[in-house]
């Protein structure tokens, strides 16, 4: 890690402070990432292709809702860390958090109510790709693979897959927070998925100061002013 200092000073003088968060921020609490070094990584062992798009659920659906729930299994047993909590301070000081994870574990620690915008969904709830008919899911009591009540599709994840468009209001919401920012703290993310890696450059063309938390190196590295690599849940709480 480099000096965290001006990191911190950013992050003190932030007055409309952005979070944008990934996988990473979750990797200390055991969830598993989609990319990067860690042989846990699930691109590196899945398909992305197969697992995480419409044409891959329409040619094997029970292969699909089986590993979403393999995953929701995982997720049921473990907790948010120092980096979720020390960024529901933040957030409790006003910070927008902005997510690409489906985990939910923001929501389990940040202030009761509060607004987190999910670019990529939640796994803790189905839906109907056809009526848009939606279930919640009790991640200790996970259903099998059903046909949607309303219209008979098959119901599926309530996360974005590849190819598909972000809900439309969660999208624009996080462009305006970036265009506001005056500042970024980028957590745990490979910058790889767009438009959410988008979001960076337009906060930083809107002169946001920008803080970035990563074990390895990220596209953004050139572009922030200030790159802490290490672990978040090492490195976030020391900064807030
Ligand atoms: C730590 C750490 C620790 C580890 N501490 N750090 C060119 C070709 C083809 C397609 C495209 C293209 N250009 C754009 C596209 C479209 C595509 C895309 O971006 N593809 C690229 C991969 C090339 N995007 C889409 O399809 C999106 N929709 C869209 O664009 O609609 C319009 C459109 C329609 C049709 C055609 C084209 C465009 C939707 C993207 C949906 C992404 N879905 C997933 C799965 C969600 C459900 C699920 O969870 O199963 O979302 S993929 C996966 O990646 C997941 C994540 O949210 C997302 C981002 O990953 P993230 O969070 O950055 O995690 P990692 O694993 O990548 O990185 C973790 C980082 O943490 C690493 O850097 C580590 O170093 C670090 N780390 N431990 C701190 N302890
Ligand atoms: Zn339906």
């Amino acid at each position: 890690m480099t000096d965290p200092t001006q990191a911190r000073d950013i992050l003190t003088h932030a007055r409309r402070l952005v979070i944008f968060t990934g996988a990473g921020v979750s990797a200390d609490s055991g969830v598993p990432t989609f990319r990067g070094a860690s042989a846990d990584a699930l691109w590196g062992k899945y398909d992305p292709y197969q697992l995480a798009s419409p044409q891959g659920f329409a040619a094997d659906p029970k292969l699909v809702y089986d590993w979403y729930n393999w995953r929701r299994s995982q997720l049921a047993l473990i907790q948010p860390n120092p980096a979720h909590q020390a960024i529901a301070k933040l957030q409790s000081r006003g910070a927008t958090i902005i997510t690409q994870n489906v985990d939910g574990l923001h929501e389990r620690v940040g202030p009761p109510g509060a607004t987190i915008l999910r670019l990529h969904g939640t796994i803790a709830a189905d839906r109907c790709s056809i009526c848009d008919h939606a279930e919640e899911i009790d991640l200790h009591h996970l259903p099998a693979l059903r046909p949607c009540p309303r219209c008979g599709e098959y119901l599926r994840p309530a996360v974005v897959w590849f190819g598909e468009s972000l809900d439309p209001d969660i999208w624009h919401a996080a462009e305006s927070a970036c265009r506001a920012a005056d500042a970024m703290l980028i957590v745990g993310t490979s910058g790889e998925v767009y438009p959410a890696a988008g979001l960076v450059r337009l906060a930083a063309s809107n002169r946001a100061k920008i803080v970035l938390v990563n074990l390895d190196p990220s596209p953004f590295d050139d572009m922030v002013d200030a790159a802490l690599h290490g672990r978040a849940a090492d490195i976030v709480p020391q900064l807030v």
